[in-house]
């Protein structure tokens, strides 16, 4: 599938040092480990009925910033995200409005395309549709089973085959997987996770309630596709495993998305990719933390909303969207407020201001102070308040801007001060 259109990112001097992460599944700083000067991620992409509000817009620009902090440091990046253009709740709002869901699927997709562009969001070397995959997973999916790790439940409500579950007490008996390897939750709070993201515990012929689906067989009124499992869609987990080890190679260096999709949906994920190849899913786990919005998580379910389509069209500039997200860490639980962003305008016309006293000065050719503070920060669990912080310090300081410095802004924070 299309992706979207790639900012410049102008070369600075010298090189920055590989950024650490914090990794959920040891709860600790780690370095990122690129193989060989090569580094593959994978971050989870929308499910394309209400794009883009500023919670999926904050988890991008984290990741963006991963993005960027590696190249800065000379790795080679392969960066994969999906779109979840087939599942429940999107069916349920096409349904809901009247509008066909493939058509409501391409006019997200299409919008939140534009918003990342308006952001300055380098785009992923592979942006794939779920159902551009169908084949792909049902043929995954029959693996599964062939391997012991999945199973038939045969359904009432559909003529053309079963639903498939992937059997998790089977994969951490045969495989190194096993739950909570990632996670880290305790029982109950897997169980709470599993009921309100999307499980179904209480499924009848279930081997264990926190099975998770893999296939669901083809039900009347609902898109289905031929495949080796009869008709039928994939379910949510082994779509994102799919679609990562088509593109990267395993294990892939950073497996990202917000904080919510820790369980079971990247438990889950994992544990369909180590049965699939024997081998670790993912080298460190990275996840945002959760932007809220009066009081509650911002979510298309809730419906409290604020999107980078409104607000620009409301003639504010992007570039100060992105400046107030960077206000806080990505990995805070965070409140947004209209307060930020008038801050955040303010901040960008200091800042252009500065960037104009650059003028046509010489270059320097090493790293300016400025720019080693920003390598620092974003290296130290991508800090990007720390750097915008440092940013601050130099505009403040009354000394004419260096050009590798209004460089250094737009490569590594993705705003560009002379547009
Ligand atoms: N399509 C699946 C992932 S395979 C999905 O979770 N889609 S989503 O549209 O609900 O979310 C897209 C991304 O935005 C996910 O990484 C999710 O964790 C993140 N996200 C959703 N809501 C918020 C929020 N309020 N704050 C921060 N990130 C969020
Ligand atoms: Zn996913």
């Amino acid at each position: 599938m299309r992706s979207w259109s790639r900012p410049a990112v102008p070369t600075l001097p010298g090189t920055g040092p590989v950024p650490a992460l914090h990794d959920t599944a040891t709860d600790s700083l780690r370095p990122t480990r690129p193989v060989d000067g090569a580094a593959s991620l994978y971050v989870c992409g929308i499910t394309p009925y209400d794009a883009t509000h500023l919670g999926h817009a904050a988890t991008y620009l984290a990741f963006d910033s991963l993005v960027r902090a590696w190249l800065d440091a000379g790795v080679r990046v392969t960066y994969a995200q999906n779109t979840t253009d087939v599942d429940d709740p999107l069916l349920e709002r096409a349904t809901a409005t009247g509008v066909d869901w493939r058509e409501l699927a391409a006019s997200q997709t299409d919008l939140f395309r534009s918003d990342m562009e308006h952001l300055a969001v380098l785009p992923p070397d592979h942006y794939v549709a779920v159902t551009d995959v169908v084949p792909e997973v049902a043929e995954a999916v029959a693996h599964l089973v062939d391997r012991g790790v999945a199973y038939r439940v045969p359904t009432s409500s559909s003529s053309d085959g079963d639903d498939v579950y992937f059997d998790v007490r089977a994969a951490e008996r045969d495989t190194s997987w096993h739950l909570g390897l990632e996670s880290r939750y305790d029982a109950e709070t897997m169980a709470r996770f599993f009921a309100e993201r999307g499980g179904d515990p209480g499924r009848e012929g279930k081997r264990d309630p926190l099975d998770p689906l893999l296939w669901r067989a083809a039900r009347d009124g609902e898109p289905s596709w031929t495949s080796v499992l009869g008709a039928g869609r994939p379910g949510w987990h082994i779509e994102c495993t799919v679609i990562a080890q088509q593109h990267l190679a395993s294990p892939i260096t950073v497996n990202g998305g917000g904080i919510d999709l820790v369980f079971p949906h990247h438990e889950m994920s994992a544990a369909h990719g180590t049965a699939l190849t024997g081998g670790d899913y993912a080298d460190l786990w990275a996840h945002a933390g959760m932007v809220g919005y009066q009081g509650e998580k911002m979510s298309k379910s809730l419906g409290n909303l604020v999107k980078v389509s409104e607000l620009v069209a409301a003639g504010r500039d992007p570039r100060a969207v992105r400046l107030a997200l960077g206000t806080h860490h990505y990995r805070a639980d965070r409140e947004w407020f209209e307060a930020d962003l008038v801050a955040a305008e303010a901040r960008l016309a200091r800042w252009v201001a500065w960037a104009a006293t650059a003028g046509g000065a010489e270059r320097a050719t090493t790293p300016t102070a400025l720019l080693v503070a920003v390598r620092a920060a974003l290296a130290d669990d991508l800090d990007v308040p720390a750097a915008l912080t440092a940013v601050d310090a130099a505009v403040a300081s009354g000394a004419p801007a260096d050009p590798v410095d209004v460089d250094a802004v737009q490569a590594l924070l993705g705003v560009d001060l002379r547009a």
